[in-house]
């Protein structure tokens, strides 16, 4: 029995490939250079891997920017907005992937329920496929010359149609008709890669773990009946991250010499595929997590790969990582300050790689072969199970007595906007930002000699007042009315909360990345959660101390906290969720009580963590709604409740996002034409509204005309007592200069309307 990996996290150990992107880009560091510090590696991952033990080693995992944007050259899926251009090959790339001076980016989306993005591919009626390039091949021989044989990872036909859109101008088109004209060029790349040695290709089909159109389903067969035939190489066909559910019946016959399946989401469905296979085809049992970070359960994943064995015996079964191990952690090993005890619970890519070879020798050679591999692994995780960090009786008393009514605010939206009104006194169309404001370098530089000890804590704390003090002023000038501290003391949204948590472990260099070269560090919860201590009360109350206009409170939401960061995998997301709201609960009663009259609870990730099914729609959304009424409801009327929603298509979860109750919403509008507000319009949307009058994402200034305009056409949409007038995401990336221009014409243009209004 062998073991696979499908994926290996690209950044390197110490995020060395963001490190010479961003030198790149800077234009510090040539081409040349970053190709040399790509190659480096590259071969560094395979040698890891190797060493580890894992027999089938992936190659065409490694990408500048993007596996899908990857594809989308590979086959000349670029849109004629960039073929114009006398752009070098990588210029082309990075002008798709993150824009230049005169042409936007591509549209940049989420990678399943993963905090992944991926470019989305375009097409049009003009497309034309063809191989641009030979990255796959080249890598394919560049490991081969090290000696490592590799199995290339290549996106699937009908996933890189199904997951692209019509180009514009191309409107109508269904990127799924041109799997005819797609299917030569993969045939052609399947033709190169076997000459060059490859003996099996691993194919992804990922959106089997979708609902899928009809048209869609029907693809597969065809497709896959002329690709086993193109060439002399084999096919794992592979899918992850859940239950193929009823599209297990694409697998039924189809001509590929294996399929891979996620054992650790949907363990149950080995019994049905087993009983789909013939007589000659391999399966590749995913029984190592991609997506968390917890040690694997050896003596359960041994079961599930005997039960395969049993069926099909030893040579048809390989043992593989649920799906690639992009969205985990380099390794453990830089890892010196989480406790011993803590630490032998996880495992983050370069161990699962070598779980996998231990796991796979465990079922070739019988478990007295990894005897004491076995055994310890045994020990650490019962030792977690049994341990008192993971289990908070207080916590699980307080759930225990959580009641409907505390889900409730005290009145209904109208009765509390009257009293909000009248204790806030703003005016019509009233201004705001979304939180936070520059990240400047000194501010990035305080925290991290702060972090080191190279600073005390007062002078830290003194720093950031100065900050705020300043951001306040500035606000009070160009005349926002509702005002926020900016938030210098964070550095993300949930690692922030993740550090001041108990029930969480934080890391010092577990990045994962989250798109291009930006990446996370997503905390860890190991435990039942509680709030030590107040965790913003201080930055907040001392903002509203230096104002007299309302200063809004910020905090992330119990849903996006979960989202972002590893969960445990011992109790349900339901419950972890809850914990959360009860601790959030606390913090927004305790910025009540300092005299925060607004309070802002983000929730960015409450479409992104729906089930990929939508029949598993309604049970999630039901908890993770109560779970933001559970955070919110204990505040009086009087008290402003605002929450935020930003990179997604949020109208398929309006219902939801109505029942979370706020009395305003802030959504990211700007890039969409519009058309997301017609379903505020007409479901006639109870509470306030804060479209994104500009796209903060961009580095352009926004112009007064333009956000007049904007206002007007909102104005026909949206009753103007209900809105407010915002950018569409916080500021955290963007510079001074391009905040203060945009702030302010931001803030002429409420005034006019203001105007207009009247007349
Ligand atoms: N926090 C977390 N997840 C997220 C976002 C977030 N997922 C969705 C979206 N926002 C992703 N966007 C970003 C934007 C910027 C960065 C990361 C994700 C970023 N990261 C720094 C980097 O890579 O340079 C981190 C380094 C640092 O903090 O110094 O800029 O907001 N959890
Ligand atoms: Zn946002």
């Amino acid at each position: 029995v062998k073991s696979a990996v499908l994926g290996f996290p690209r950044m390197g150990p110490n995020r060395e490939l963001k490190k010479a992107l961003e030198a790149h880009w800077a234009g510090k560091f040539s081409e040349a250079e970053l190709q040399q510090a790509a190659k480096d590696l590259r071969l560094q991952n395979w040698q890891l891997q190797k060493s580890q033990g894992v027999d089938i080693i992936p190659s065409n995992d490694f990408s500048f920017y993007d596996q899908v944007l990857d594809h989308s050259v590979l086959f000349n899926v670029i849109p004629k907005r960039y073929q114009d251009e006398k752009l070098s090959f990588m210029q082309r790339y990075f002008a798709m992937a993150r824009g230049n001076s005169t042409l936007p980016s591509q549209e940049m989306v989420k990678w399943f329920d993963s905090n992944y993005h991926f470019m989305r591919p375009e097409f049009s009626n003009s497309t034309e496929f063809k191989l641009v390039g030979t990255k796959p091949i080249d890598e394919f021989l560049e490991a081969k010359e090290a000696h490592i044989l590799t199995r290339p990872v290549v996106i699937g036909p009908v996933s890189f149609l199904y997951l692209g859109k019509a180009e514009k101008g191309s409107q109508g088109l269904d990127p799924i008709s041109l799997i005819n004209k797609l299917l030569p060029v993969y045939e052609d790349l399947f033709r190169k890669l076997a000459a060059a040695g490859a003996d099996w290709i691993q194919v992804d089909e990922a959106i089997l773990v979708y609902d899928l159109p009809e048209k869609v389903r029907a693809a597969f067969k065809p497709a896959y009946e002329r690709l086993s035939k193109a060439a002399n190489v084999k096919i794992l066909f592979t899918t992850y991250f859940g239950d193929l559910g009823n599209n297990v019946d694409i697998i039924n016959g189809l001509p590929v010499a294996g399929v891979h399946l996620d054992l650790v989401r949907a363990p149950g469905q080995l019994g049905s595929i087993l009983s789909l296979l013939n007589d000659s085809q391999i399966l590749s049992a995913g029984v190592v997590d991609g997506r968390n970070i917890w040690k694997t359960n050896f003596k359960s994943a041994i079961e599930i790969v005997e039960t395969a064995i049993k069926k099909f015996g030893k040579d048809r079964i390989i043992v593989a990582s649920s799906s690639s191990l992009l969205h985990t952690p380099h390794t453990l090993d830089s890892e010196k300050k989480i406790s011993e005890e803590i630490k032998d619970w996880f495992s983050f890519a370069v161990e699962k790689a070598k779980e996998l070879s231990i796991i796979a020798k465990a079922v070739t050679n019988g478990p007295d072969s990894v005897r004491s591999e076995l055994n310890n692994n045994t020990k650490s995780i019962e030792a977690r199970k049994c341990s008192k960090i993971t289990n908070d009786p207080a916590v699980r008393e307080r759930q225990s007595s959580v009641t409907q009514d505390m889900h409730q605010r005290k009145s209904e939206f109208s009765a509390r906007n009257k009293e909000q009104k009248q204790r806030l006194q703003l005016p019509l169309f009233p201004t705001t930002t979304i939180g936070s404001f520059p990240q400047t370098k000194e501010i990035r530089l305080a925290r991290n000699k702060f972090r080191k000890g190279e600073i005390t804590e007062q002078e830290y704390d003194s720093f950031i007042e100065k900050e705020i003090q300043a951001v306040v002023k500035f606000q009070e000038e160009i005349g926002l009315d509702v005002l926020v501290h900016g938030e210098p003391e964070r550095n993300d949204m949930v690692q922030y909360f993740g550090e001041k948590l108990n029930g969480f472990v934080f890391t010092q260099n577990a990045w994962v990345q989250s798109y291009g070269s930006r990446c996370v560090q997503p905390p860890l919860i190991v435990g039942d959660i509680s709030r030590p201590k107040e965790m913003t009360v201080k930055e907040s109350k001392y903002a509203q101390s230096i104002t007299n206009k309302p200063m809004k409170a910020m905090l992330t939401g119990p849903v996006t906290i979960l989202a972002w960061s590893f969960p445990r995998d011992d109790i349900p997301r339901s419950v972890q969720c809850q914990q959360l709201a009860l601790a959030l609960r606390d913090e927004i009663l305790d910025l009540e009580k300092a005299g925060l009259k607004v309070i802002q609870v983000d929730e960015p990730a409450l479409r992104e963590t729906c089930p990929l099914r939508k029949k598993d729609f309604p049970a999630y959304l039901e908890w993770a709604v109560n779970a933001f009424r559970l955070a919110t409801a204990g505040v009086e009327n009087d008290t402003q409740i605002h929450s935020h929603f930003c990179y997604s298509d949020f109208n398929e979860i309006f219902d939801a996002i109505r029942c979370l109750d706020a009395d305003v919403v802030s959504i990211e509008n700007s890039k969409s034409d519009l058309k997301l507000l017609s379903v505020f319009d007409s479901q006639n949307y109870p509470a306030c509204i804060g479209p994104g009058i500009w796209d903060v994402h961009s580095p352009r200034v926004a112009l007064l005309e333009e956000i007049q305009d904007r206002v007007r056409e909102i104005l026909k949409r949206v009753p103007a007592e209900s809105l407010w007038i915002n950018p569409d995401c916080g500021l955290k990336t963007r510079n001074w200069e391009e905040t203060e221009a945009s702030l302010k014409n931001m803030v002429a243009a409420a005034r006019s309307a203001r105007e207009e209004y009247k007349a």
